[in-house]
């Protein structure tokens, strides 16, 4: 057992079991948040730690946001909870059409989920059921990538490419595919956006249809820039290309935009910054800035209206979750799009890409640095592994940052994540890049 001095501190650390944590080191040495606005979290001894990661992804407006915690703290007491099925309540309308309006196409009809994991498998099951009722009930297979991170649900670590999220559990759904990884450090290191090698990876797919045949194969899924597996942003034209391959064969392209969404690479969805229409794109994280769980899927029209057919008085798609589309959520994401939308915070991505760029570019050169990759408002630094083993510097440079530097910054593997808020200042991303380098030297 494992107690603290402070009484704003939990005083036994036993009980809760952390997700995704490295669980005995973390108490013996915790890492503990007690407060968060702007840029800045506070631990609870009261110091203050510059975010570079935006919570893990999220709060892309910046910490409580007065807009929103107003809007949440009005909801709570106008409405505390409705039920989403046969029951509607006007602010998941009015979300539902703001996203639609957002989104590129016609992905113009949305499903409401609590989590990026719940929109990814969501979005699967709307492929399937779809080819269902479409008369092509054989195409169930699916289609992930190398290195892709789809969430945590049996559909999303199927069809994800990160090994040790999918080793220990099972057999998972069968009859999927994986594309290779756009990513090849001979061809792309130290690039700043999107690399000139790979687009010939989307070929692959045609591998994959000549295998099982187009006739089986229901959807391919990929982030547009892989997030948690170390920033890989696209090669240039790989998307077009997997596009069209997809149209080629009557193949679904969702794209997972739980990170890239809402302004991540300077655009509501990175679909408009690759000039290409999915047929879904998965959302959460920055909806609501993180201040209330909330995911979702866009659907394009042809596939929803797929669906609208029967008789009126029956379900059309079985799926759904008793917090869908829940009152506080939807109040905390139309608050948060109001934000985005008055300060320009997309466009705002855009005009700091290359300043940004070129401040986490320059730590190029420092001591075991073997890869920098920037793209949009997000950078990775590839450390090479210590004698420690894989994954060790990385985490030395997370405790580094977090104790030492007052920096806040996320880790996969030994690769250093950055990704503020969309509000950070030029001044704070020089502050940030150089806590970074002295993270860098001091776990040399
Ligand atoms: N898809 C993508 C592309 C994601 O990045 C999810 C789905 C799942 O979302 P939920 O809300 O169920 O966690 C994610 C989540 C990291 C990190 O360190 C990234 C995520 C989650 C936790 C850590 O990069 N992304």
């Amino acid at each position: 057992m494992t107690s603290t001095a402070s009484k704003d501190l939990p005083n036994d650390l036993a009980a809760y079991w952390m997700p995704f944590t490295a669980n005995r080191a973390f108490k013996k040495e915790p890492r503990m948040l007690g407060r968060a606005k702007d840029m800045h979290y506070h631990t609870p001894e009261g110091r203050k730690i510059l975010d570079g990661v935006s919570g893990l992804w999220c709060v892309n407006t910046g910490h409580g946001r007065e807009e929103i915690v107003a809007a949440i703290q009005e909801q709570a007491a106008e409405m505390d909870y409705a039920p989403p099925f046969q029951i509607g309540h006007p602010k998941a309308f009015q979300l539902a059409s703001r996203l639609a309006a957002l989104a590129p196409g016609d992905l113009d009809h949305v499903f409401f989920t609590n989590s990026g994991s719940e929109a990814v498998d969501t979005a699967l099951k709307i492929a399937l059921a779809y080819w269902n009722v479409s008369g092509q009930a054989g195409r169930t297979r699916l289609v992930g990538r190398v290195r892709g991170y789809n969430g945590v649900g049996f559909g999303g670590i199927s069809v994800g490419g990160m090994v040790a999220n999918r080793k220990y559990f099972g057999s998972l759904l069968t009859g999927v595919d994986h594309l290779p990884t756009t990513y090849n450090r001979a061809e792309q290191a130290f690039t700043k956006g999107e690399p000139a090698w790979g687009a010939h990876l989307a070929g692959e797919l045609e591998n994959i249809v000549g295998l099982h045949d187009a006739s089986t194969i229901a959807a391919v899924i990929v982030e547009p820039m892989a997030g948690s597996t170390g920033v890989l942003p696209p090669p240039l034209g790989y998307l077009k290309r997997l596009r069209e391959i997809c149209d080629k064969h009557g193949i679904l392209l969702i794209f997972d935009e739980v990170i890239t969404g809402f302004g991540r690479l300077g655009h509501a969805f990175a679909a408009e910054r690759y000039g290409v229409v999915p047929d879904m794109i998965t959302f959460a994280k920055g909806l609501t800035a993180g201040a209330v769980p909330m995911g979702g899927v866009l659907v394009r029209k042809h596939i929803h209206d797929a669906f609208m057919k029967g008789p009126e008085h029956a379900i059309e798609l079985f799926h759904g979750y008793t917090y869908s589309a829940h009152p506080l959520a939807c109040a905390a994401a139309l608050a948060t799009l109001d934000i985005y939308a008055r300060e320009d915070l997309f466009g705002r991505v855009l005009r700091l890409e290359s300043l940004w760029g070129d401040a986490v570019h320059a730590l190029r050169g420092l001591p075991h640095v073997a890869d920098i990759r920037t793209v949009g408002l997000v950078g990775a630094i590839d450390l090479d592994p210590n004698a420690g083993g894989p994954g060790k510097r990385g985490f030395e440079a997370l405790n580094e940052a977090f104790h030492k530097q007052d920096l806040l910054i996320r880790t996969a593997g030994d690769t250093l994540v950055l990704a503020p808020p969309l509000i950070v200042s030029e001044s704070q991303i020089a502050e940030m890049t150089e806590k970074l380098g002295n993270v860098i030297r001091a776990v040399a």
